[in-house]
């Protein structure tokens, strides 16, 4: 029997969609919360394979979900290019900043990123051993704009403003960057799926401020470059495509970049995101994360308006982005529930 989230992504339209949730390992759920306080920091967490894979397994343990996603982070490739990463606690991420051409020549080599990221290739082997056999893994990387985004400012922004201005002020300068990323994501890429992941997904959570010519330039041409050598080297792993808040700009997204699925966030509605995208391919999404702390009737009705809106053609239902901390995890199995009994 073939995965269900495989046969989605392979444009079967199933009766039932599989289900997975962005951020399913995080601090909503105590035994996270207890893992991550075992291992010290965030980024010890990342690099501990036998604790990664515990957090990772944790959801597919409570709620049974199809999916299980890597337990790490889109900011460690660019820590393996060499720039500095810490985490600042209750903050966020903090890394060195790279924005002249002296500091892009001098990042790493995309061959050189395998020494600090062997334990995230160890991660997944882990998890292939101990995964039910129904659950698909899926491993995963930023897409060059928005880990460009952090490389830039060295830190998370609300509209990614100094990425704009260095795109504007330096060109050159900007577009090798998200080149040298663009390479090196297709060998960590390649790694993960060496090592056992079965499916890959690029998350471009920053898209939606890519504007007009832009857009193509940085977001679909970056995304499609990495998945044409990714369909080379692994024509047989589907890819998923988050091009976040990207608008009309999921449209078509598909063909254009060559991924096997577009996922969709909460700002579009699904009545939407069926009619003008999923004739192009397998979506997934997109229910508002928000409903995982209010819950009730709520709730469950937005779920079934999601299933019903993608009845129609390949779905994988998940949220619109990840779920937050103050979720309740009784709100999780509820949301499991309504889909599978839906
Ligand atoms: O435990 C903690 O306090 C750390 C919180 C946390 C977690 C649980 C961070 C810090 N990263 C992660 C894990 C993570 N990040 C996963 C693991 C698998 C899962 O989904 O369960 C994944 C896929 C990511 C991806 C990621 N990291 C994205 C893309 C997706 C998205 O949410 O838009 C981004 C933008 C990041 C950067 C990042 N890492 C962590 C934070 C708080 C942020 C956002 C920083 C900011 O912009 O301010």
């Amino acid at each position: 029997m073939t995965k269900l989230i495989l046969r989605a992504l392979a444009g079967e339209t199933l009766p039932t969609p599989p289900v997975w949730m962005m951020r399913q390992a995080g601090r909503y759920l105590p035994e996270y919360r207890a893992t991550r306080a075992q291992a010290g920091d965030f980024l010890s967490l990342c690099y501990n394979p036998e604790l990664a894979a515990e957090v990772t397994l944790q959801p597919i343990r409570r709620y049974g979900f199809d999916a299980a996603i890597l337990f790490a982070d889109i900011l460690l490739l660019p820590q393996a290019l060499g720039p500095k990463l810490w985490f600042e606690t209750g903050e966020g991420p903090r890394m060195e900043t790279t924005t002249t051409p002296e500091q892009v020549a001098a990042l790493r080599t995309s061959g050189a990123i395998h020494d600090t990221l062997s334990p995230i290739y160890e991660t997944i082997r882990i998890l292939r051993r101990e995964l039910p056999e129904e659950t698909t893994l899926i491993g995963f990387a930023g897409a060059p704009w928005t880990v460009a985004t952090y490389m830039i400012a060295g830190r998370g922004s609300k509209d990614q403003g100094a990425a704009h201005a260095l795109k504007a002020a330096d060109r050159a300068t900007f577009a090798a960057l998200i080149d040298r990323i663009t390479e090196a994501t297709v060998e960590y890429l390649s790694a993960q799926i060496e090592a056992g992941a079965e499916v890959v997904k690029l998350f471009d959570s920053w898209a939606g401020s890519l504007k007009g010519a832009d857009f193509t330039d940085f977001a679909v041409e970056p995304t499609r470059r990495i998945i044409a050598v990714l369909k080379v080297r692994h024509p047989e792993t589907p890819v998923i495509a988050f091009p976040r808040e990207a608008g009309a700009g999921y449209i078509g997204f598909a063909k254009a970049t060559g991924a096997d699925c577009v996922a969709i966030d909460n700002s579009v509605s699904p009545e939407w995101a069926a009619e003008n995208v999923q004739p192009g391919g397998c979506v997934q999404g997109n229910l508002a994360p928000g409903h995982m702390v209010t819950g009730g009737q709520d709730l469950i009705d937005a779920t079934r308006r999601v299933v019903d809106a993608f009845r129609g053609g390949p779905h994988i239902f998940n949220l619109g982005h990840g779920i937050t901390p103050d979720a309740d995890p009784a709100n999780v199995q509820l949301m499991v529930d309504t889909v599978r009994g839906a």
